[in-house]
């Protein structure tokens, strides 16, 4: 029987790598985002490429009853979820704290703190029955380190290790394993995201050097689930080879 891997913000970036990448190794693949058009689109790609079947999932995982009625909405053949992806979230703004607007702080805080809370606990219960599952949590070098006019993005990727250290713990007693990934720059939808659709500050976060791609990252978060049963990769960090961490970067 396939095995079946729920990855959410799957419509774009390191999700949508993920998706791929779990789907050319067979994996059934539950996809969500906000865009329906585009999880429709990587439905049809992901089957007719590889075989596999693809369940979309369109809901914003900043409303805690459209996680739970979506994930609970699931048919009893995609219930058995042996992996999870968290990995929806974005960065929106960056200034600093005294002129930093008060709705992008709210936006991160409910998407990827709230949202990765609201997920998680909703999967939960279907992997504790089977006493056996593996999380995944997209932190950040910014989880590591805070930066200039990163302050509220880097609080909540800060949230993101915590919390994946606490699950780690809380959850040794279901035989869960939980990662926690910690990329630095890589070129995906981020940064345009980030700067509201200004392409040109966009562009210059990746200026000088060969940034992660989100195949990079995809690849590393798919070997975290190749390990043997014993053995969990608990936290990683993966910068390209120009970024030391969050603050240097040599071009
Ligand atoms: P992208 O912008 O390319 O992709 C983000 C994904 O998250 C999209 O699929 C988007 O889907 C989804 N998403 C965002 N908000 C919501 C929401 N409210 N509800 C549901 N889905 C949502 O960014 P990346 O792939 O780069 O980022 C993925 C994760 O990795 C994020 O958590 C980010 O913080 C983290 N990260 C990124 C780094 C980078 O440099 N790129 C480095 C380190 C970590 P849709 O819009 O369709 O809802
Ligand atoms: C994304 C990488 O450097 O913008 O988490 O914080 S960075």
């Amino acid at each position: 029987m396939s095995k079946i891997v729920l990855v959410t913000g799957a419509t774009s970036g390191f999700g949508k790598a993920t998706a791929e990448i779990f789907a050319s190794n067979k994996y059934n693949v539950i996809i969500t985002g906000r865009r329906k058009e585009r999880l429709d689109e990587l439905k049809k790609e992901l089957e007719e490429k590889h075989g596999v079947k693809v369940h979309p999932l369109c809901f914003d995982v900043r409303s805690r009853e459209d996680a739970f009625s979506s994930i609970n909405s699931l048919p009893v053949e995609w219930k058995a979820i042996d992996v999870l992806v968290n990995n929806a979230g974005l960065a929106a703004g960056r200034d600093h704290f005294d002129e930093a607007s008060m709705e992008d702080w709210e936006n991160m805080l409910d998407t990827n703190v709230k949202g990765l809370l609201y997920v998680s606990k909703a999967v939960l219960p279907l992997m504790t029955e089977r006493k056996k599952g593996h999380i995944i949590n997209l932190g950040s070098t910014a989880a590591k380190e805070v930066y200039e006019k990163g302050n509220v993005y880097c609080a909540t990727k800060h949230a993101v290790d915590a919390i994946s250290q606490s699950m780690r713990i809380d959850l040794l007693k279901h035989k869960i394993k939980v990662t926690a990934i910690h990329p630095g720059a890589a070129e995906t939808e981020f940064s345009m995201v980030r700067f509201k659709g200004d392409k040109s500050q966009a562009d210059k976060i990746y200026e000088g050097y060969q940034p992660l791609s989100a195949e990079d990252v995809a690849n590393v978060i798919y070997y975290t689930t190749t390990l043997p049963e014993h053995v969990c990769i608990n936290d990683l960090v993966l910068t390209c080879l120009a970024q030391a961490n969050s603050f240097y970067t040599y071009k």
